[in-house]
């Protein structure tokens, strides 16, 4: 989630107003006329307690996800069960105003409030209760996973992501690729009576299911939104096929039959990750001798003795130099930033605001140049944090929509250039432009080759919420999802007694994903705009907007904005455009397309999608 990712909270920190007595249908019993009067007094009682129930609740969800016991998810539980109830309270109180003409600001405020739940629940009790308690049952679970391969041989999440990342022999990658999916059938019963109690949350709220709720934060009407990220994806679809042809080329010359398959899709254990959703890891499989970027920033950090702190320090330094005030002591003190050796944490990197003066980041750093980026993207969500909570009331403190929240950190990663990492003192030189297609290409893998699984895993998690697929056709249709978009496939037959879909961190976590696929599209528009601003010229990849104040103090202006304004407002504060558009993308690469489309001349490209 965007405010604390993976902890499951995102909006539901909705106050309530204790002096007002509301029934269980939502109608109001000796409260004041519904008047633009007492909206604002409504707002106003609402977003104090919103403020407290959030630091009250963040600290618990922070210490469950420090320390995984079944103890803080007995917590966690609790907490997450009152701010639900809050929130739903508050989105029935909302209704009152609803045929009432309100000043732009209480509108769109009662719009929030109402829209605000991640999972809402029902209005009793005891159903509010077993949502609670399942969420943190499936995020701790999750948390805790391991696949045993040998006796006293068990690896968690971050064990298997090393395992994915740098082994090439394809039985050992099978194998664990199998291991880390076993972790998630035991997570299916839940999973499928949280759908059933969310949606009935949902129907009370007044949405069709929770997929329709989750469509309906976009400052546009709730059923266009499938329309609008296919159109995006198809902007961008061209560049992923011509990349998908030539990875699985290569795969089939390194792998042989392994990775031959009839349809023309590519095993999933073979692409550098668990979940086969960013590639980078394969740059040394895939890449040719004429595709070199001269440079691996994994080995430049080791090499230089970097450790997470000074990992963490860098990506600060980033923001300081664009006139951002450092993230202050307390984030220094309060962060995780290594994975303990004694205990069970929430591995997975999320960023924390758990007041307007504490933000933290929670992260099981390996020094590699994922991770590098992985912090940009994490202090990304901190940053904006720290500008819309300094200056909006609560209810506005939000991003602009959640996939402005994924695309801050990321674009700010993208001008870790050669140049900025020469002035870090981690690169010699920068190399020449003989080496532009080795650097497209191994951006490509990660940024690229991410666009369809972005757009596919709410693909399912929507059929999932409007019933069409049920638990019956839960795995097939995530494998029917996976080959469709992505053009991947399991490497063993799948059944419906395997639950894929929850060995990824952001099902059990509830965690809205469209925002990573808008993100990945917002992040080069923000890019081009910001090379703009410093009058660069040369090709988009090379762009660094390193220690620029100018575009530090444009970009803070959209940030300070939080969900204050409707998002093409915010997006045009920044890029001059009020709307996403993958064409920067498509420039970005342009370049490696022609050289893949040159490689993958005389090829059989495709997959079928069955
Ligand atoms: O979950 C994340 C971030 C935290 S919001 C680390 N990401 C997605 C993922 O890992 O699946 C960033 C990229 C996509
Ligand atoms: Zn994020």
């Amino acid at each position: 989630m965007d405010k604390r990712i993976g902890a499951g909270l995102a909006g539901v920190l909705i106050g309530a107003v204790a002096y007002w007595v509301i029934d269980t249908q939502g109608i109001m019993e000796a409260a004041p006329p519904a008047t633009e009067e007492s909206a604002a007094e409504w707002i106003a009682s609402a977003e104090i307690e919103i403020e407290e129930m959030w630091e009250y609740a963040g600290s618990a969800y922070w210490v469950n996800a420090n320390f995984v016991t079944y103890d803080t998810t007995n917590l966690v539980a609790r907490a997450s069960q009152e701010a639900t109830e809050l929130g739903v309270r508050l989105a029935n109180e909302a209704k009152r105003w609803n045929g009432v003409e309100l000043s732009g600001d209480l509108r769109r405020k009662m719009d929030l409030v109402k829209m605000g739940l991640t999972l809402p629940a029902p209005d009793n009790a005891a159903e509010s209760k077993e949502l609670a308690e399942i969420t943190a049952r499936l995020d701790s679970t999750y948390a805790t996973g391991k696949y045993c391969r040998s006796e006293g041989d068990c690896l968690a999440d971050v064990d298997i992501i090393q395992i994915m990342a740098t082994s090439r022999d394809a039985d050992e990658l099978l194998d664990v690729w199998q291991g880390w999916r076993t972790i998630s059938p035991p997570l299916k019963d839940d999973y499928v009576r949280m759908v059933e109690i969310a949606n009935k949350g949902s129907v009370e709220l007044g949405y069709a299911d929770t997929g329709a709720l989750w469509r309906s934060k976009y400052d546009m009407p709730a059923a266009d939104v499938p329309a609008e990220a296919d159109r995006l994806w198809g902007q961008v679809k061209p560049l992923y096929d011509s990349l998908h042809c030539y990875v699985r080329d290569k795969l089939i010359e390194n792998y042989g039959e392994v990775a031959e398959t009839a349809d023309g899709t590519i095993p999933a254990h073979l692409l550098g990750n668990i979940w086969a959703q960013q590639w980078g890891n394969i740059f040394d499989v895939v890449a040719e001798g004429d595709a070199d970027p001269g440079y691996d920033l994994t080995k430049l950090l080791q090499g230089n003795g970097y450790d997470p702190l000074r990992m963490v320090q860098a990506g600060d330094a980033f923001f300081v130099g664009l006139g951002f005030e450092p993230m202050p002591e307390t984030f220094w003190e309060r962060s995780l930033f290594s994975k303990p050796r004694d205990r069970a944490v929430q591995c997975h990197a999320s960023a924390w605001d758990l007041s307007t003066t504490d933000y933290r980041i929670k992260m099981c750093i390996d020094i590699t140049g994922e991770d590098f980026n992985t912090i940009h993207h994490e202090l990304g969500h901190n940053f904006y944090q720290r500008a819309y909570n300094l200056k909006q009331d609560p209810i506005y403190r939000d991003s602009a929509h959640d996939g402005f929240h994924e695309a801050i950190g990321d674009f700010i990663a993208l001008s870790v250039t050669p140049s900025y990492l020469v002035n870090l003192g981690l690169l010699q030189e920068e190399p020449d432009a003989s080496k532009d297609i080795g650097l497209l290409l191994a951006q490509a893998l990660d940024k690229v080759a991410f666009l369809p699984f972005g757009i596919m895993i709410d693909q399912w998690r929507w059929q999932v919420f409007s019933g069409e697929a049920t638990p019956e056709t839960y795995n097939a249709t995530w494998w029917s999802l996976r080959q469709q978009y992505q053009g991947v496939s399991a490497p063993v037959e799948r059944t419906e007694a395997n639950f894929d879909p929850g060995a990824k961190y952001h099902i059990p976590g509830n965690t809205p994903y469209l925002r990573y696929f808008f993100a990945h599209i917002l992040q080069y528009q923000f890019h081009e705009a910001a090379c703009g601003m410093v009058g660069w010229e040369g090709p988009l990849h090379r762009c660094t907007i390193a220690g620029n104040k100018e575009v530090g103090a444009r970009l803070n202006a959209m940030l300070e904005m939080g969900s204050s304004q409707p998002w093409p407002d915010a997006l045009e504060a920044f890029t001059g455009t009020r709307e996403m558009d993958g064409s920067a993308i498509v420039k970005y690469f342009a370049p490696l397309k022609t050289w893949l489309d040159e490689k993958n001349a005389g090829k059989t490209c495709g997959w079928t999608t069955g």
